[in-house]
């Protein structure tokens, strides 16, 4: 058995809807009150799975929520059919589809007692996320049950964490130990910086990282307030390649000597803004893009469509490509659906570094599962959603059964 990095990505629930709940993610607030299409939304991410199994990457699934929330509904006092329009909005949302801020994974090779530790994100900042926790600490209970992983609970709500999407690792590659960075933020001018740094200090505390290999680095400001809400936006690693715009961290020259100093091999790839604007990076989401390593061992950067779309950011990507930088190849995919509420590639999948074996297979998938899953959302997903239909009755009737559906497929059905 040899340790594999393996992109988990969360399917599109049925419930996908553009509620403009995310303030300072301006995708969401863009498209406040369009019409969503959920299934082409599951599809696309479907899609964007079997492209990732043909280049030769491993890939896991996790499985949508409950939705809508009844368990939290029923905290306020309330439930689907008496709670408020904003409620009702915050507990129909379909956000968890964004697996990079499921929980932040530090691999056997970076800790104490040489576990995978994983520690589900609180997403405290957001109402319509913050009671995602609790269904994804189950399904990770269960995808991650081998006593190779220690599976964590939340950092308590007093402190904001947002999982893998603030946090990066540096490695001559996957399988040997690295050097973990924890991006937080302090202030992001208008908006929330929702990643705090004592929660990313708790997390480095639990899964017993080394000091000397783990970095605390502040995001800068005016990238939360052009947009960047994670640092995934920004900035995004794999093994030795940290590829970033220039305006991503508040101190770029005090990271990079501390990056450096422990990290010798670190290939730094930078765009610069006078290339690239802040708002052409977060627009397109050149940064919110998988960087992966094939078995050819070319590094190579998933982009979305946006990305090939935005002149500035094509541009900077062929003249990269031209001069054998480190980014070997590029591929597109079509995922307009999470794009329009500011979920990218990268968003949609949460890196884990294990041996495939150790993982529940039914958290796993190849070509022919990706077939029968597409069968059902087929099937079941609605094929629009208007927000102002969130309560409707039979459209709740129909998000639940789509779910249970695609549970039995999967033969999870002990998380309904
Ligand atoms: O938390 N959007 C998500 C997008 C998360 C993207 N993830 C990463 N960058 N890793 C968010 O802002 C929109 C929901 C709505 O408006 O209904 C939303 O939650």
């Amino acid at each position: 058995m040899s340790a594999r990095e393996i992109n988990f990505d969360g399917i599109v629930g049925p419930s996908h809807n553009y509620g403009g709940l995310s303030l300072g993610n301006l995708a969401s607030a863009r498209n406040l009150g369009q019409v969503s299409h959920p299934r082409a939304a599951a599809l696309q991410g479907l899609e964007k799975m079997r492209a990732n199994i043909r280049l030769g990457l491993v890939q896991g699934i996790f499985l949508p929520q409950p939705r809508p929330a009844r368990a939290w509904l029923t905290d306020l006092g309330t439930s689907p059919e008496e709670a408020s329009p904003a409620l009702l909005a915050n507990a129909m949302s379909a956000s968890a589809m964004w697996a990079a801020n499921a929980a932040t994974v530090s691999p056997a090779f970076d800790t104490a007692d040489g576990r995978t530790h994983l520690t589900v994100a609180n997403l405290r900042t957001m109402v319509h996320r913050s009671h995602e926790w609790v269904a994804t600490l189950a399904q990770l209970r269960l995808a991650f049950a081998n006593n190779v992983f220690a599976v964590h609970r939340p950092v308590p709500p007093t402190f904001g964490d947002e999982g893998a999407a603030n946090h990066m690792r540096l490695c001559a590659r996957h399988d040997q130990p690295g050097v973990e960075v924890f991006v937080y933020g302090v202030s992001g001018g208008p908006y929330p910086a929702r990643q705090h740094v004592e929660a990313c200090r708790a997390i480095a505390r639990r899964h017993g990282l080394d000091p000397e290999r783990t970095l605390f680095v502040q995001q800068s400001e005016e990238a939360i307030a052009a947009g960047a809400f994670h640092n995934d936006v920004v900035a995004v690693a794999n093994e030795r390649v940290l590829f970033a715009h220039e305006q991503a961290f508040a101190d770029k020259d005090a990271f990079l000597g501390s990056l450096g100093e422990r990290f010798p091999e670190l290939d730094y790839v930078e765009v610069p803004a006078a290339e690239v604007s802040l708002d052409d990076a977060i627009r397109s989401y050149l940064f919110n893009a998988q960087l992966v390593t094939p078995p050819d061992g070319r590094t190579t950067l998933i982009v979305p469509e946006e990305a090939r779309e935005t002149p500035s950011v094509w541009g900077w990507l062929q003249r990269h490509l031209a001069g054998n930088g480190a980014i070997r190849d590029v591929r597109v995919v079509d995922v307009r659906q999470s794009m329009a509420n500011g979920g990218g590639p990268a968003c949609l999948r949460l890196r884990v570094v294990c041996e495939p074996e150790t993982v529940d297979p039914r958290f796993l998938v190849e070509e022919g599962k990706l077939d029968r899953l597409a069968e059902v959302i087929a099937r079941y997903w609605p094929e629009e959603i208007a927000v102002e239909a969130l309560g409707s009755p039979a459209l709740i009737r129909d998000v639940e059964q789509a779910r249970t559906a695609l549970l039995g497929e999967c033969g999870l059905g002990e998380l309904a």
